[in-house]
């Protein structure tokens, strides 16, 4: 069985970090994981692993801006577009990975998890190819700097999860950024980030945040979008599709349990066929006799 991760979210979330790490992760306990490049504007630099597979063989940003006249984001719709139309060529490309973990590193453009059919089509044709495909949402801990900021990143890790339907992981990435004590003047408090005592209600979006008319940050929201917040709210509260997991990478426990949540989701190795025992090592049985 193949195994692919779609590490997805919006620009800058940390999906090329966190695809590094989640790579080392894997190595170190031993799985055979390789990174998928899927963002036709990466640079090189960006990768700590060389990825196996990269849409930039295929077809690169420069070079369609260069050649074609695009500029970056009418080339990058173009690369997509020409990438679904090279499926073929993926799949060529996966054909060498059997029994194989695949962490596919995805562009940020937000109109990708809204309404284009890159990734839905991805989808349809890993699955086609016996790949069980799970995606990773991340949104970082900046997005808990103001609830306003913070809902729009709940309403678009929903839209994305309703476009795909695929076993599906959100994450509110960068949590280093948060202090971890309410009273530390310094670093995330002094960003304007959250203070962990409030953090379980973004974990688990609260969605009586955004209904509290006073706003945390001093400034009032306009009342004509009160009954639009009101059916926002309603809304969240009535499809509770979404909540966090969070990851620290500076923290190795934090990491592991985001890898186990990936796990359980795609069920990894549960089809694992049960060993028979003229599959077992004589070995095994030594001092069963
Ligand atoms: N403090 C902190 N910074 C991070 C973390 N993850 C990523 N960053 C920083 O956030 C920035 C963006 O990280 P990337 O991993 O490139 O994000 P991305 O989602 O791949 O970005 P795009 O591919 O451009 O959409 C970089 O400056 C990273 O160093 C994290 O866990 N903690
Ligand atoms: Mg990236």
């Amino acid at each position: 069985m193949r195994y692919a991760v779609l590490v997805t979210g919006p620009a800058g979330a940390g999906k090329s970090t966190f695809s590094s790490s989640f790579l080392t992760h894997l190595k170190n306990s031993r799985r055979t994981a390789h990174l998928v490049n899927l963002d036709p504007a990466a640079s090189p630099a960006s990768f700590e692993y060389e990825p196996v597979i990269d849409i930039k063989d295929l077809v690169s940003l420069e070079d369609v801006m260069s050649e074609l006249g695009y500029g970056p984001n009418g080339g990058l719709v173009y690369c997509f577009e020409y990438l679904l139309q090279n499926m073929d060529w993926l799949e060529e490309e996966l054909g060498g990975f059997d029994d194989d973990y695949l962490v596919f590193d995805c562009p940020g453009q937000i109109e990708l998890y809204t309404h284009h059919p890159f990734l839905p089509t991805l989808v349809q044709n890993l699955t086609r190819l016996g790949i069980r495909v799970c995606a990773v949402y991340l949104i970082e801990s900046q997005f808990m700097e103001d609830k306003y900021k913070f809902f729009s990143g709940v309403l678009s890790a929903m839209s994305a999860m309703v476009n795909l339907e695929i076993p599906w992981i959100n994450v509110m990435s960068k949590m280093d950024l948060v202090t971890a004590n309410p009273d530390d003047e310094s670093g995330g408090a002094r960003n304007g980030l959250r203070q962990r005592k409030d953090i379980a209600r973004y974990l688990d979006p609260d969605p009586f945040l955004l209904a509290s008319r006073r706003g945390q940050e001093g400034n009032e929201s306009n009342p004509r979008f009160h009954a639009l917040n009101q059916a926002i709210v309603q809304l969240i509260e009535d499809h509770p599709l979404v909540s966090f997991l969070p990851l620290d990478l500076t923290n190795p426990d934090s990491i592991e349990t985001v890898v186990s949540h990936i796990d359980y989701t795609m069920q990894y190795g549960e089809d694992e066929e049960p060993k028979e025992p003229h599959d077992l090592d004589e070995g095994d049985f030594q001092g069963l006799e």
